[in-house]
């Protein structure tokens, strides 16, 4: 009778030991196993539609505002609370018209001492003004910037919780970048250009000496309900198979609808300096919409891009591709 008790226990263990939802890392003699297995895991989409809501409360985050400034102490709070390694890099940096913007790159750091690494970036500040809206009256006036770019800040957020909860097998950094969004208004008809100055800072500075990565993905009005995202061209210039290993991964994942398997137009944007100061190869996934007259959503610069311009839908569609790219790396 007690051997056959005993009998039925083991059988009971080894049924469950070959199904149960066990780390491959270790195996019943307590030796490491070779090729571990790692999991990719589920993003939430309402945790980042949250993180996204969040920067928004403080108001615009235009520099030289007190919204600014607490919303950056919040990123950094946040990276911390999730196990990031932070740094703050401050800078002064001037704008097209030779304004002093106190800036600050926000960079969370993960696995530190791994030498193989992966970037993940997006810009935190929004426009001071909304010189696309179709009332001029706004022209003047700083804009939420919920896709322009709470979203993406809100997908890198939630991603830096989900790497708390299980490390992929590379390093990440997380890169908050500043002042991308103070470029020549069209209002200002002798200015020009001026966008892009916080990750032009962190090229020529990056926050680790002589940093490299093995790429960069940028993601810029990356949020927006119904947005499709289109191969940019500066993205496939630089970074062909990035492009490619990112949209193969939102096929994978099941998100093809939102990334086109066409190319979109030329952006100025942050992963332009990431390429050309820093040579780390750099995509962006970034809105293009064909149906406007900019190629940018019609929120773009306005009053209305604010959080109901955000779909927590296109948050997963982009939050889970980068999980399932960040996750299949060795
Ligand atoms: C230009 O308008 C030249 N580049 C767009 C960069 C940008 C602004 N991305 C978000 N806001
Ligand atoms: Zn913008």
């Amino acid at each position: 009778m007690v051997r056959k008790i005993t009998v039925i226990f083991l059988t009971l263990g080894m049924i469950s030991g070959s199904f149960a939802c066990r780390p491959k890392s270790s195996s019943m003699d307590g030796k490491a196993v070779e090729n571990k297995e790692v999991q990719i895991p589920v993003f939430n989409a309402d945790s980042a539609y949250q993180f996204t809501a969040n920067q928004l409360f403080f108001g615009p985050r235009v520099p030289n505002t007190e919204a600014h400034r607490n919303c950056g102490a919040y990123i950094a709070e946040e990276l911390r609370r999730f196990g990031a390694k932070v740094i703050e890099q401050g800078a002064i940096l001037y704008t097209y018209n030779n304004v002093a913007l106190p800036a600050k790159n926000i960079i969370g750091s993960f696995q530190p001492e791994n030498k193989n690494r992966v970037l993940l970036c997006a810009h935190w500040d929004s426009r001071p003004f909304a010189d696309h809206d179709p009332n001029e009256a706004y022209h003047h006036t700083p804009i939420d910037g919920a896709n322009d770019s709470a979203g993406a800040c809100g997908i890198l957020l939630e991603i830096a919780r989900q790497i708390q909860q299980q490390q992929p097998l590379i390093g990440i950094d997380l890169i908050f970048f500043d002042a991308e969004d103070w470029g020549a208004p069209t209002f200002d008809h002798h200015a020009s250009d001026g966008w892009c100055l916080g990750s032009e800072y962190w090229a020529k500075n990056p926050h680790v000496a002589n940093y490299q990565a093995r790429y960069g993905i940028l993601m810029d009005m990356a949020s927006a309900t119904n947005a499709q995202f289109y191969k940019e061209k500066t993205s496939m210039y630089y970074a062909k198979n990035v492009v490619d290993k990112v949209w193969e991964a939102a096929q994978a994942a099941g998100y093809g609808s939102y990334f086109i398997n066409k190319e979109g137009g030329y952006v100025q944007d942050d992963h332009i300096p990431v390429n050309e100061i820093r040579r780390i190869p750099c995509i962006d996934i970034i809105q293009y919409d064909p149906t406007t007259e900019t190629g940018f959503g019609a929120y773009w610069h306005t009053m209305s891009d604010n959080l109901d311009a955000v779909g927590a839908e296109t948050l997963k569609a982009v939050g889970q591709t980068l999980l399932q790219v960040i996750y299949r790396e060795k």
